[in-house]
């Protein structure tokens, strides 16, 4: 193994060449005259992961002997994508690989494009994992991501007359080249049962929990390998199998549906991905999901660090676990359970040990999103977890109430919610499992300890901490945008690559014309592809040279898709009505999927398409609009969509977008921004500075003082002409000739309730946008801010992010 060394490896396309022969002969089982194109692809990815077998042996070698410590990182999600080009990239394999198969008459763009998209994740929280785990292995971090393999993963959105229909996903369907299953790492995971307490010799009372069910969790791992190959993580998922894989009695007694209905019942548990994004789904199969994989995790944590040294005293010293929102929340009770029940250790021991593993990120301040679980679910699935949760809130209250705490701070630290039926807070008891607790912008970290965690925070006040979000440069830049990143090569050096803070050498060419003539043409030609994937999604032909007006991300009423619609109409309906202005002709795109039990965010999917058909066919119009839903959107689309951008949307109202993350990829591609003063838009003003990105609408302190105030969205839309007449349009039926109260609930909800302040925000708004025309009106303007976008969005690498992580909280170094 030690002669195998990533050096005895190169990037020559002779020997690929025959690296990728082998493999279609002896794995794959094809000879080149049969094979197909699933096959090469297969092939060339097995040849790929080869080369990258051997660097994740190297990085493991060297993590053990050096006894570095190991960073977990714990979450339900894992958006990951495509991976064959991003491992191509990041060893340097591409032309190597491209010629090889040219030889073989194979053409690379073509496979690439059969690779499953994997969608283990619904939205940012995933993708940010995914993100982590590329950036960990870049900045040499010894890390294992946990997760589930999930049978199918996200849904695939289709739409049919206007509307959101979902199908399963087949991610899995031509097997995973990219994956090693483990067999022998596997574990049991207990359901259900009692807990039976024994008394010692010296009075002292063991708890013994015997689950009723068990369930194996097997696991899969896929390497991940970071920049330029250096260091090789993994990514380990469970899968779920039972342990009576069919009665054969029962079988053979004729009942085959009951012969198979225990493994059925074991097996749902890793069978699909839940869809809701932003929201609780509080279904007693997520709570059995999430206490799989946390469990298989701690399980395996804990066998490799005592196969290694043994003790369990220096856990904290040797291991750190980042519990990706509250999802794998039951790690605190878990852990406490292996330390004191399996192996005697003392209580405080043990509850030091695991608050000094365990740190906890929060991803979202919307109350429907805060994970609670019924008393008595958790009493009946996870007995001896609840006593321990019981336990710890003991302890808690009774620090709090020595503190000299009121009433009011003390039930809202409980781990135990007493409103309605009894549950438990997972928020709370990762928060007061874990020795940091960090938001995902610098408003959410603020609005953390102002709202949600406004008690925690003043018993534990050094607790929560802040790390921005950020994006990995080789995916969102290198990957995505490969003619972005030959124009930055060809003018600042390669520096960028390894550092993207150099991306501000870009600076001074902003002011450069010919320069800027170049960066208009890379983003022309990107917005060329882009106009393709539309025609070939959605068969409307748009003009390249418009201005692409882009929101892509889950479609949430938080996120404001339905403001952006409004003012789409009202637009449309200024250009019916002004049709000789100098109007800027718009390409407006919209792309994202909705909860399927989401029927408000259904609705606004269904709005869009609906104003689609209508604009997009409206002859007055002359073009000057289009309005397209790309369907199924997914991080494969994203890598055409983000680059092909001029303006990017992040409108959410204000408060309620935690970081967002697109907004960074948009913006290193070189869109400008509109957006309100949220999430991490925040820190883009900082960083891109007022004059490069169009800022409107109400502030988190406006919107908390309007609601306090007391907010009429008919009062606004009264006293607003554009709007009120937008949306008698759509009560009218103007959009849905053939069922004219399709959107009487939109309608009457903007009226009447309008909680995301859409009514409030639509003046501004719409005078941003008219901002925006003139800017567009002027093109070394408006390419002079976009070059400042890339030069200036550095600091949003997830190396930056990940490196925070490392000092301030894993307190393991970086490379
Ligand atoms: O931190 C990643 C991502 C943020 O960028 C988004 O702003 C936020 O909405 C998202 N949160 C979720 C919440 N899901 N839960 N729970 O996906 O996290």
């Amino acid at each position: 193994l030690e002669d195998l060394t990533p050096e005895g490896r190169v990037n020559d396309p002779v020997h690929l060449k025959t690296e990728i022969l082998a493999k279609l002969a002896y794995s794959v089982g094809k000879d080149p005259i049969s094979a197909n194109s699933n096959d090469w692809l297969t092939a060339t990815i097995l040849v790929v992961r080869d080369h990258i077998v051997d660097r994740w042996m190297a990085t493991t070698r060297d993590n053990y002997r050096a006894e570095k410590k190991r960073v977990y990182y714990l979450s339900l999600e894992f958006l990951i994508g495509r991976l064959m080009r991003d491992a191509m990239n990041n060893l340097d394999l591409t032309s190597g690989i491209k010629e090889a198969l040219a030889e073989l008459n194979v053409d690379i763009d073509f496979i690439r494009e059969l690779e499953p998209d994997a969608a283990l994740g619904n939205g940012g929280l995933g993708r940010l994992a995914a993100c982590f785990m590329e950036s960990m292995a870049t900045v040499g971090v010894p890390a294992y991501g946990y997760g589930i393999r999930y049978d199918h993963g996200l849904f695939r959105q289709a739409i049919e007359d206007g509307a959101q229909m979902e199908y399963p996903e087949e991610w899995l369907s031509f097997g995973n080249p990219w994956e090693f299953q483990r067999k022998e790492s596997s574990y049991s995971i207990g359901f259900g049962g009692t807990v039976e307490v024994t008394k010692d010799w010296d009075g002292a009372t063991t708890s013994t929990w015997k689950p009723a069910e068990n369930v194996m969790a097997i696991a899969y791992d896929t390497p991940v390998v970071g920049w330029r190959g250096e260091k090789v993580n993994t990514l380990r998922l469970w899968r779920a199998r039972s342990t009576v894989p069919i009665k054969l009695d029962l079988f053979n007694s004729g009942d085959h549906l009951g012969a198979l209905s225990e493994s059925n019942r074991a097996e749902s548990i890793s069978r699909v991905l839940y869809p809701a994004d932003s929201s609780s789904s509080g279904q007693e199969l997520r709570l059995r999901q999430e206490f799989f994989f946390t469990s298989a995790s701690v399980q395996d944590i804990l066998r490799r660090h005592l196969q290694q040294y043994n003790t369990l005293d220096n856990l904290a010293d040797k291991v750190s676990m980042q519990l990706n929102d509250t999802h794998p929340a039951l790690a605190v009770a878990e852990l406490m359970r292996v330390l004191v029940d399996h192996h005697n250790m003392k209580w405080d021991e043990a509850w030091a040990i695991t608050n000094g593993v365990i740190s906890y990120t929060n991803h979202t301040l919307l109350p429907e999103a805060l994970e609670t679980w019924p008393v008595n679910l958790i009493e009946r699935m996870l007995p001896r977890h609840m006593q321990i949760i019981y336990a710890i809130n003991a302890r808690l209250l009774e620090h709090v109430k020595a503190a000299g705490m009121d009433d009011g701070t003390i039930s809202a630290v409980s781990l135990i919610g007493e409103q309605g039926s009894r549950h438990v807070r997972m928020g709370n008891l990762a928060f007061v499992g874990a020795h940091k607790v960090n938001g995902v912008a610098g408003l959410h970290s603020y609005l953390m300890k102002q709202t949600v965690f406004k008690e925690l925070h003043s018993v534990f006040p050094d607790r929560i901490t802040n790390k921005t979000n950020g994006v990995t440069p080789r995916r969102w830049l290198m990957e995505a945008n490969p003619a972005l990143t030959a124009l930055l090569r060809e003018t600042i050096g390669d520096g960028f690559m390894d550092d993207t803070e150099k991306l501000k050498d870009l600076i001074p060419f902003a002011q450069d014309p010919v320069f800027r003539a170049k960066f208009a043409e890379v983003k022309q030609s990107n917005k060329a592809r882009l106009a393709q994937l539309i025609h070939d999604r959605v068969g409307v032909k748009v003009d390249p040279t418009a201005m692409f007006d882009v929101q892509v991300k889950r479609i949430h009423e938080y996120k404001r898709q339905l403001l952006n619609i409004l003012e789409t109409i009202a637009l449309y309906n200024e250009i019916r009505a002004n049709p000789h202005k100098n109007w800027v002709p718009r390409v407006k795109v919209f792309a994202g999927k909705a909860a399927a039990s989401y029927w408000q965010a259904k609705s606004i999917i269904h709005l869009i398409n609906d104003v689609g058909s209508v604009v997009n066919n409206d002859p007055s119009v002359r073009d000057l609009l289009k309005v397209v839903f790309i369907p199924n959107y997914n991080v494969s689309a994203a890598e055409i969509i983000m680059p092909g951008a001029d303006l990017s949307e992040q409108i959410s109202t204000a408060g309620l977008e935690a970081s967002g993350t697109g907004n960074m990829k948009f913006g290193l591609n070189g869109a400008l921004t509109i957006g309100t003063l949220d999430g991490a838009n925040v820190e883009m003003l900082e960083h891109v500075g007022a004059a490069n990105i169009k800022i409107f609408g109400m502030t988190a302190q406006e919107v908390e003082a309007l609601r306090i105030k007391g907010y009429s969205s008919r009062e606004v839309i009264e006293a607003t002409p554009a709007l009120k007449e937008v949306l008698e349009g759509i009560a009218g039926g103007t959009f849905s000739p053939n069922d004219q109260h399709r959107y009487q609930g939109l309608v009457d909800m903007m009226w009447n309730s309008d909680h995301f302040l859409v009514a409030a925000d639509f003046q501004a708004y719409w005078n941003a946008q008219r901002e925006m025309d003139v800017l567009w009106h002027n093109q070394d303007a408006w390419q002079t801010q976009a070059i400042l976008n890339t030069a200036n969005m550095g600091w949003f690498s997830s190396d930056r992010t990940i490196r925070e992580y490392a000092e301030e909280i894993w307190n393991v170094p970086t490379n």
